[in-house]
């Protein structure tokens, strides 16, 4: 039976390599990621019997490829395809954490969140709404203590489930009707490739060609079939932009803010604090 692989990915400071830890034990080795100087920890552990490869991936707020760390983990959650994504989320810090959340979603990758720092809510008068916030990303959410090793047992077993039921549908975001159209002609010009991974979602591609992502340019250049695609890629570009009046990157990024706004309006809640309890 084949190893089960589980990445953590997460903003700096969720919590990662304190949920590495917990799992993991002192069953860890650390290295370097190949030809860069990001550092690398793998370690295993068992449960019911079946060993499990962790590995950390570095503390990124976004996949767009900007950084080194960001690379790293991106290339690694497309390439190497673990079986699950673990992203450790700052439950203190909601919507900044989810946008990197939106990208693993976007990607196809398999995700499940833990919920971490759970125990900073009540502190801050804060409640989340973990069943409503579960339901409305499409995947499994956990919270979790890492610091107290609290939600664990719970994390794995969902990763393990996750991984038993393989990724759901992609999450999509609403692009609005200028550029779905848009979208949608490419994409299906994308994935009737026959020559590209078939694990690669074709709307992340196209939102990724749209917005001028370099790395994604650069594979896409490698599949012959898509040369019309990519030549005619500027032109549809500015038009689009001539249409939505700002540049596509910005846009897009506007998009996936207002998608996570929206979810937090729909399961933050916070308590009133003594002196308007008494107004
Ligand atoms: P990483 O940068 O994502 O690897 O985060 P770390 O695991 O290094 O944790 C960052 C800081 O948050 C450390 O000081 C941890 O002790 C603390 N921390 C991690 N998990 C929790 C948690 O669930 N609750 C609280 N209160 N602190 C936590
Ligand atoms: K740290
Ligand atoms: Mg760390």
């Amino acid at each position: 039976e084949a190893q089960l692989v589980v990445a953590l990915a997460g903003n700096p400071n969720s919590g990662k390599t304190t949920v590495f830890n917990n799992l993991t034990g002192s069953r860890q080795h650390v290295g370097n990621w190949p030809g860069v100087t990001v550092e690398k920890k793998e370690g295993q552990f068992v449960f019911e019997g079946k060993v499990i490869r962790v590995i950390d991936l570095p503390g990124t707020y976004s996949l767009g490829a900007y950084s080194e760390d960001e690379a790293v983990a991106r290339d690694y959650i497309l390439f190497e395809r673990p079986d699950v994504v673990i992203n450790v989320v700052d439950a203190t810090n909601l919507e900044r954490n989810l946008y990197l959340t939106t990208h693993l979603l976007e990607m196809g990758a398999n995700v499940v969140v833990a919920l971490n720092m759970f125990d900073e809510l009540k502190t801050r008068e804060v409640d989340i709404d973990v069943p409503r916030l579960s339901k409305l990303l499409g995947m499994p959410v956990v919270p979790t203590v890492a610091t107290r090793n609290k939600g664990m047992k719970e994390l794995v077993a969902q990763a393990l489930q996750a991984a038993k039921d393989g990724v759901k549908e992609p999450l999509k975001i609403n692009y609005g009707k200028e550029m779905e159209t848009e979208l949608a002609a490419m994409e299906q010009e994308i994935s009737s490739n026959p020559g590209l991974p078939d694990n690669l979602s074709p709307r992340w591609l196209t939102v990724k060609l749209l917005e001028g992502d370099e790395g994604v340019l650069k594979w896409l250049n490698k599949y012959p079939g898509l040369e019309r695609l990519l030549a005619r890629r500027d032109e549809i570009v500015n038009q689009l932009e001539g249409i939505i009046g700002e540049d596509i990157e910005s846009f897009v990024a506007d998009r996936r803010y207002g998608f996570i706004g929206g979810l937090a309006r729909e399961v933050v809640t916070r308590r009133k604090t003594a002196e308007e309890r008494l107004s």
